[in-house]
């Protein structure tokens, strides 16, 4: 069966030769070969510009990020900036071309032909090996530099040890002799975070403040920040460790200077000048229960555990103290074993153990 030739293929080839053939000057008129060239680089620059300014108002108009909310968050985003207005250029070069291609060169419906085949172009291969190295190395020097500048923490600064285990973090001021169970800190202080773990792989980070880092058990890890900005700022673990991993949150409180002084002063206070607390309420704050669990009486409506008020309503100190040595002795129904750290034996001391588990029944008999 013989092809009927198509008028608009036709025109598809004169125009790829068009764009491929070197320009011939005709003699006596205007230059048809290289008016369609121009014409077709226009048509792409515009193409490019116009997709750059879209994706590069997406990127600069919707909030992506959350507060920068320390020194070093700044520096990170200016890093991100870095890589996102590379991202845009690419994109543009490639949108450019892909778009102009394919409303230009589409096959007619009725056109079966594949394009003509293209083999190789060195100089083309070149241009594409050579400007991504450039660009992967730049942003890796910049990188690098932000990093050893952030790294580089001023002679005066402040030292938390950040203890990770599943599912809980506590932090300890060695020079106040504070632990407490969350990171407070006074603004525009630089702080050095000295990580570790008690089991697994966690990671310590704060959205806000962009640094992140993994706390692993056997080394200790360090992480610099200057928190600019005051508040409570989530913290969280970016590494899946356990059943646990999705509870495993703590509170960054950024106070003025007077204010984590006077912090300071209560902890201090609380903590007996130095000795273990002994009040059964202090230690259910001190020891992170009521990061997990509901109890009216210390103001703690967390629900990763069961609700204290309603299950140990009538329950013996014998339960009670069982429960909290031998979590995963009785697992209370519609609840997870293992979440519960199974540590407390080894941490509270017979007497802090006993005073919890009295103002445990204390609190929860009324209710
Ligand atoms: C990481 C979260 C978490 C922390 C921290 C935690 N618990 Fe629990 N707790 C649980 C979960 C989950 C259960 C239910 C599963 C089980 O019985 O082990 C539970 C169970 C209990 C029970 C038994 C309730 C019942 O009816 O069986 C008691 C009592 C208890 N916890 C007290 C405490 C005390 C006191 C502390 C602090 C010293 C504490 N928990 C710390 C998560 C936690
Ligand atoms: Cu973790």
């Amino acid at each position: 069966m013989s092809k009927t030739p198509n008028p608009l293929c036709v025109s598809h080839a004169e125009q790829r030769i068009v764009l491929a053939a070197p320009s011939v000057r005709v003699r006596g008129g205007p230059d048809p070969v290289s008016l369609v060239r121009r014409r077709a680089i226009i048509q792409m620059v515009l193409i490019g510009v116009l997709s750059g300014v879209g994706v590069a108002l997406i990127a600069y108009l919707v909030p992506w990020l959350p507060d920068r909310a320390s020194k070093e968050a700044v520096q990170i985003d200016r890093v991100f900036w870095f890589v996102t207005f590379i991202c845009i250029v690419i994109f543009a070069l490639v949108a450019a071309v892909s778009i102009y291609a394919g409303l230009k060169f589409r096959a007619a419906p009725d056109d079966p032909d594949d394009g003509a085949p293209i083999h190789g172009h060195t100089g083309l291969e070149i241009v594409w090996t050579a400007i991504p190295a450039i660009l992967v190395t730049a942003i890796s020097v910049y990188s690098g530099l932000v990093l050893l500048d952030i790294e580089n923490i001023a002679k005066e600064h402040r030292t938390v040890e950040v203890t990770a285990q599943q599912f809980a973090w506590s932090f300890t001021y060695p020079d106040l002799g504070i632990t407490s169970q969350e990171l407070v800190l006074a603004k525009d202080e630089p702080v050095e975070l000295k990580l570790s773990s008690k089991d697994v792989i966690h990671a310590f980070w704060v959205p806000e403040w962009r640094v992140k880092q993994d706390a692993v058990p056997g080394i200790e890890t360090r992480l610099v920040v200057t928190p600019t900005q005051l508040g409570p700022f989530p913290v969280r673990c970016t590494e899946l460790c356990g059943l646990g991993h999705a509870t495993m949150l703590s509170r960054a409180l950024v106070l003025s200077p007077e204010d984590f002084e006077k912090w300071v002063q209560k902890q201090k206070q609380a903590a007996g000048g130095g000795g273990a607390a002994t009040s059964g309420k202090q230690i259910f704050g001190e020891q992170g229960c009521d990061t997990c669990h509901t109890l009216a009486d210390a103001g703690s409506t967390a629900q990763v555990g069961p609700d204290l008020d309603k299950v140990l309503a009538g329950k013996d100190a014998n339960f009670v103290r069982e429960s909290i040595i031998d979590p995963n002795a009785e697992i209370e129904e519609g609840y997870q074993p293992d979440l519960m750290p199974k540590d407390f034996d080894a941490k509270l001391s017979d007497e802090q153990l006993d005073a919890l588990v009295e103002y445990l029944l204390e609190a929860t008999k009324a209710g």
